[in-house]
């Protein structure tokens, strides 16, 4: 097949979900063609059967807000007129399943068929497209999609309710590639590695996101706070975001600036994250929780909260443990008390990776996405 994905190239999970789904899709041997406003950051350095297409978005003194959406449209129909595309693929509805509309609707005045499956992340459905500036259009957009999917059934159940939509989406969940998102089996190898982070006799806690209010990346450094009290720990938090400043400022009140380290954007998290004993996601609301699945693949169990979609992938006591939002103490109890019981640790570690393997594999995901699209096209045809 040949597949047009659009997604946000910057920093967050949907980017990183379509990108992935790119590269695995192109393994696989279809030709994928990446439309966006810049290269999505995780696609440098590989090739075979990816393309990329920028959309240049040009100025006026007229606009003061330059219309992406529109360019969007246009090169998404030229690209899938040129490159003889089959189906468009959008991640995260606003704008994108409205350029994707559009660029049909170009594309059907041609006496072309250009069928397109959206994409629900989150945000897209339980904060922006809520606001009533792109209630409506997102509404529209959605139902008018040929192919719906969200990425939990608690997203799915979401949009039925507050978008009263009417037609059906398949749940498609996030996937990890779980040889590429793996435990370090060498021990010495792993240990020395360590070493850079932590001393050996220190726990490594780990915090991976965007750092928007919604993560919560505050309460991360308030429940190191307490942890390090009883365990000699490290924190470790990669990425980068609005509130970093904020936490930084709390390690700094709090005296343990030393033992955290913020290490900004990183390429490959899938060689950090097997340092790591402990993953923190703290988050307000996680429709699904990528970062949680990614860490459960390198055997790092979850200390998070029981919100959205996150039940749906972190067994509570088995693969991780889940808390209320903001239960900080809780949180800094249950993780203390997990870094002190080994064989509890241990056996969570191995749980996860298992979950990871069996469920939320790229190999089991990638080709449920490819059914749908054959179904789409089936139906469009
Ligand atoms: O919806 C968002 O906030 C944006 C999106 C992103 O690009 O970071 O995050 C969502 O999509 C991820 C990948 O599908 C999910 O794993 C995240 O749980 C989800 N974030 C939220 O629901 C807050």
């Amino acid at each position: 097949m040949r597949i047009g994905i659009t997604c946000y190239p910057t920093y967050g999970g949907s980017g990183v979900v379509a990108t992935e789904l790119g590269i695995e899709l192109a393994a696989l041997g279809h030709e994928v063609h990446f439309i966006s406003y810049s290269q999505p950051f995780r696609l440098s350095g590989r090739d075979g059967g990816i393309f990329y297409h920028e959309v240049p978005v040009s100025s006026y003194p007229l606009f003061e807000f330059p219309p992406y959406d529109l360019a969007l449209a246009s090169r998404m129909a030229e690209v899938a007129e040129f490159y003889d595309l089959d189906l468009l693929h959008v991640h995260y509805a606003i704008p994108h399943s409205v350029s994707a509309l559009l660029a049909r609707q170009m594309l059907a005045a041609k006496g072309r068929r250009l069928p397109f499956v959206t994409t629900l992340h989150g945000t897209d459905i339980t904060l922006v497209g809520l606001d009533r500036s792109y209630l409506p259009i997102t509404q529209y957009a959605i139902q008018e999609s040929d192919g719906v999917t969200s990425i939990s059934n608690y997203l799915k159940e979401m949009t039925l309710e507050y978008f009263g939509v009417t037609r059906g989406i398949e749940v498609v969940t996030n996937f990890v590639n779980c040889d590429v998102y793996a435990p370090i089996r060498d021990e010495e190898a792993r240990a020395e590695s360590r070493r850079k982070l932590a001393r050996p006799e220190e726990a490594i806690l780990m915090h991976l996101s965007n750092f928007r209010p919604v993560k919560r990346v505050v309460d991360v450094v308030k429940v190191f706070a307490q942890v390090v009290r009883e365990v000699p720990a490290q924190l470790v938090l990669v990425g980068d975001g609005p509130d970093r400043s904020s936490a930084e400022w709390l390690a700094h009140d709090l005296h343990i600036q030393d033992k955290v380290h913020f290490m900004g954007k990183q390429e490959r998290v899938n060689e950090l994250l097997p340092l790591a004993d402990l993953m923190l996601m703290p988050s307000e609301l996680e429709s699904f929780g990528l970062a949680a699945l990614e860490a459960m693949a390198c055997k790092v169990p979850a200390i998070a909260t029981r919100v959205g979609g996150v039940p749906e992938l972190v067994d509570d006591g088995v693969t991780g443990l889940l808390y209320g939002v903001g239960a900080v103490d809780e949180m800094a109890a249950g993780a203390a008390s997990l870094l002190k019981d080994r064989a509890r640790l241990e056996a969570m570690r191995e749980a996860g990776r298992k979950t990871a393997q069996t469920r939320f594999c790229s190999s089991l995901v990638v080709p449920h996405y490819v059914r749908y699209y054959e179904e789409v096209l089936g139906q469009a045809g």
